[in-house]
C-alpha cells in the first residue's frame, strides 16, 4: 500500500473528525476499505496517529476541547467498527487484563490493545483508566490471567506502574506483564528495569509478543503455522485484487501449481518468491507477511 494513500486518509479522517462529522469520517475510512486497505491499517496507521496528532494539537491549545472530546468519541466508533471487520482467531483459552496504571487517564491505546488480542482469540477484560493497584491485582488473581497489559501514559506515573507489577509478580501464579504507552516512547530501556516482561509500543506487535511470551508458538510447529498464515495471505489478497491463480502466476512470473501450494500453506516458499508475489500483489513484503485478515 503506498505511503501517499495512507498520507491522505489520514489528513482527510483528522480534518473530517475536527469538523465533527461522524458521516465523514466513516466516508473516509470506507474509501480506504475500497482502496484496497486492510482494516488492521487503517485502525493502526490511520486511526492512531490522527488521533495522537490531534491530541497533540489540543494540549498546544490549537483544538479546543469540544472538538477534541467529539473526534475521540468518533474514532472510538471507527475503532469499534474496524475491529469488527478482522476475523477472530480460535479460542486460545488464555485471558488477560488490560488497563491503564493507577491515576492515568488516558485509555485508548489500552483500548487499542485489548481489540488486537480479542482478534488473536484471547478472552480480554479491558477494565479502561485509572484502576487502583490494589484492586487490579485482586482482580487478575481472582480472574487468574496470565496477561496483563498495563498502560502508562504519564512519565510521573512510571514508579505507580513498577508498584504494580512488584504486585502482580507476587502472585502464587504471577502473569505475563506488557507493557506501553507515552511514559515509556523516549525510553524504552525502563520497561525492563521496571519489571515488565516486555514493551512494545505497538498493539498488533502486542499479540505476537504475548504469544511469546506465554509459550504458544513453540518453535516446532512454527514454521508450519506461518506458511499457512502466509498462503491464506496471498489467498485473500488474490481474490481482494480479482486475481485468479494464472494471472497471479503470470504477474510474478512464478508457476500456477507453486502459487497453488503457497496457499495452501505447503510450499517452503523463499524470500525471493514472497518478494515476487508482493510485487505482483502491489504490497510490501511486511504487508503480504501480516496477513489480509489483520
Ligand atoms: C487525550 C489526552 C488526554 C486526555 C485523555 C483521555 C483519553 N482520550 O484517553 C485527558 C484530558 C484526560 C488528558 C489528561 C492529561 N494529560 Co494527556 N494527553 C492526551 C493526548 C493528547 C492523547 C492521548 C491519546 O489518546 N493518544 C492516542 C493514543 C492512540 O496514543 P497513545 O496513548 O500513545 O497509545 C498508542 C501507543 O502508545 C500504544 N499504547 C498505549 N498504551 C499501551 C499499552 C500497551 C500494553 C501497549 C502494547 C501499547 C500501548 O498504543 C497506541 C497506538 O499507537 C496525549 C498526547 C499524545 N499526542 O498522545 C497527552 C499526554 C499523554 N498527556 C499528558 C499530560 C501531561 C496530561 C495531564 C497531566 C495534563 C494536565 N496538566 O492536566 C493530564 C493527566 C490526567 C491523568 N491523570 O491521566 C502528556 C504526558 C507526558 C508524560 N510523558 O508524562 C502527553 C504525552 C501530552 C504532552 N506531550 O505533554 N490527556
Amino acid at each position: 500500500m503506498s505511503p501517499e494513500i495512507l498520507a491522505k486518509l489520514r489528513e482527510q479522517y483528522g480534518r473530517a473528525i475536527l469538523e465533527g462529522s461522524t458521516e465523514r469520517a466513516a466516508e473516509v475510512i470506507d474509501q480506504g476499505l475500497a482502496a484496497g486497505v486492510i482494516p488492521s491499517k487503517l485502525y493502526l496507521d490511520v486511526l492512531m496517529p490522527v488521533q495522537i496528532e490531534i491530541g497533540a494539537r489540543w494540549h498546544r491549545g490549537e483544538v479546543t476541547i469540544p472538538q477534541e472530546h467529539i473526534a475521540t468519541q468518533i474514532t472510538l466508533r471507527q475503532m469499534a467498527r474496524l475491529r469488527s471487520m478482522l476475523k477472530t482467531r480460535l479460542k486460545l483459552g488464555l485471558k488477560a487484563v488490560v488497563s491503564s496504571v493507577e491515576g492515568d487517564q488516558h485509555f485508548i491505546g489500552g483500548q487499542a490493545v485489548s481489540d488486537f488480542l480479542m482478534v488473536d482469540g484471547w478472552e480480554v477484560d479491558f477494565l479502561g483508566a485509572d484502576i487502583p493497584t490494589d484492586h487490579m491485582v485482586m482482580y487478575v488473581k481472582a480472574r487468574e490471567a496470565q496477561l496483563v497489559c498495563v498502560s502508562v501514559a504519564l512519565t510521573s506515573l512510571v514508579p505507580t506502574a513498577q508498584k504494580l507489577i512488584a504486585e502482580l509478580k507476587k502472585l502464587k501464579s504471577p502473569p505475563k506483564i506488557i507493557v506501553g504507552g507515552s511514559a515509556f516512547v523516549a525510553n524504552p530501556s525502563i520497561a525492563s528495569t521496571i519489571g515488565a516482561d516486555a514493551y512494545t509500543s505497538d498493539p498488533q506487535e502486542a499479540v505476537t509478543v504475548a504469544r511469546q511470551l506465554c509459550g504458544i508458538l513453540n518453535t516446532e510447529n512454527a514454521l508450519a503455522v506461518y506458511l499457512r498464515k502466509l498462503g491464506h495471505s496471498v489467498h485473500e489478497y488474490r481474490k481482494l485484487r480479482g486475481m485468479s491463480q494464472q494471472m497471479l502466476a503470470t504477474t510474478s512470473d512464478l508457476d500456477r501449481a507453486y502459487i497453488s501450494a503457497v496457499e495452501h500453506g505447503k510450499q517452503n516458499i523463499s524470500i525471493g518468491a514472497i518478494s515476487k508475489l508482493a510485487k505482483a500483489l502491489d504490497l510490501s513484503i511486511e504487508e503480504l507477511l501480516i496477513g489480509a485478515d489483520y
